[in-house]
């Protein structure tokens, strides 16, 4: 048994947390407030009766698309650069008091277009709040922008374009893509990644075999030419699948906390890992939503190592598998090794 010293201590990398899903109920209330939004009434969603209401509810979720409308409708509180600024260094404070060394950081760009939100003051605002984290906590990062599958294909091309100028500077940078999975294969999407490797973005992932079936892990590796797979714990069920995995040396970013309360497992001692480690397939640790799965990423390290008592060696192969996966340069993965 280690100490949560012990898991602290680690050089962990963040690879699958999407910034939208660390606005926790009470920033959502603050910020609902200030800037005078109404936040849907009792006779809508007894939900958003006060904060502790909301936080009961986000223990209750039966699934990916119950919680999808609870991130989604929250997202409308953000509205100024700064609200983004905000909602980035406090993720990045919270990764420094986790012991995080790197951070892979998701957002969605679609949600907040569509509120009239321009893409500057996304990008900006994010940007800025991690800067600051950077320079206050020597965190790295790196942004994503996740496309959304439960939008048309069209809506995400268009976003692509309007993102490229970010792409081209290094504000984003990589391409991913999230939001219900049911019926929506990843071949319907491979227009959008087709299109990113005309941009000559290097860095792919897909969300894929979360609450879909393996060949949807299969799909996004072969069809969308993804790098990465995030979640990916439902590939154990085909062993094409698992070969594939092992072979590409893919990153599975999995998030067991996530799992659990969206009810893709029952447990947490039923997220594969004891399996991926045994079969040679490579996973990180995620927090995914934290403000809505019950725990940042040092939570799902302890809660883990409570279900599943690693052995330091494990836990050497888990973390550098982490690093070794991550996008950033080898002179910094040599370093953290
Ligand atoms: C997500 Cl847990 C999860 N799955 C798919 N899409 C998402 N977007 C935010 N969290
Ligand atoms: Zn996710």
């Amino acid at each position: 048994p280690h100490s949560v010293d012990f898991l602290r201590a680690l050089p962990k990398c963040e690879h699958h947390l999407h910034i939208e899903g660390s606005l926790s109920p009470a920033l959502l209330f603050r910020l609902a407030a200030h800037n005078a939004i109404t936040l849907p009434s009792h006779a809508v969603d007894v939900a958003y009766a006060s904060i502790e209401a909301l936080e009961a509810r986000y223990r209750s979720f039966t699934s990916l698309d119950d919680f999808l409308d609870y991130y989604n409708r929250a997202s409308a509180v953000l509205i100024t650069r700064a609200d983004f600024e905000a909602l980035a260094y406090e993720y990045m404070k919270k990764a420094h008091a986790d012991g995080i060394v790197h951070a892979e950081i998701s957002f969605d760009l679609q949600t907040h277009t569509a509120r009239g939100v321009s893409i500057d003051d996304v990008v900006h605002g994010l940007n800025d709040g991690l800067n600051k984290g950077r320079t206050d906590f020597g965190i790295s990062f790196r942004l994503i922008m996740c496309i959304l599958r439960h939008l048309p294909v069209s809506s995400s091309v268009g976003h692509m374009h309007l993102a490229k100028p970010f792409f081209d500077a290094g504000l984003i940078f990589g391409l991913g893509m999230c939001s219900t999975e049911k019926s929506q294969p990843p071949t319907k999407f491979r227009p959008v990644f087709d299109l990113a490797r005309e941009f000559g973005i290097g860095h792919l992932t897909a969300h894929a075999g979360e609450e879909g079936p393996a060949d949807y892990v299969r799909q996004a590796l072969e069809e969308l030419g993804v790098h990465r797979i995030d979640h990916g714990v439902r590939s154990l069920e085909e062993d094409e699948v698992v070969d594939m995995l092992v072979k590409r040396e893919t990153l599975l970013t999995v998030c067991p906390l996530s799992n659990v309360c969206l009810q893709v497992k029952p447990r947490l001692e039923d997220v594969p890992l004891r399996e991926l480690l045994e079969r040679g397939v490579r996973f990180s640790l995620n927090s995914d939503d934290p403000a809505y799965f019950g725990g940042y990423l040092l939570e799902n390290y302890v809660q883990v190592q409570r279900a599943f008592d690693f052995a330091p060696s494990d836990w050497r192969t888990i973390v550098a598998n982490g690093i070794e996966g991550s996008w950033m340069p080898d002179e910094q993965k040599e370093k953290l090794i």
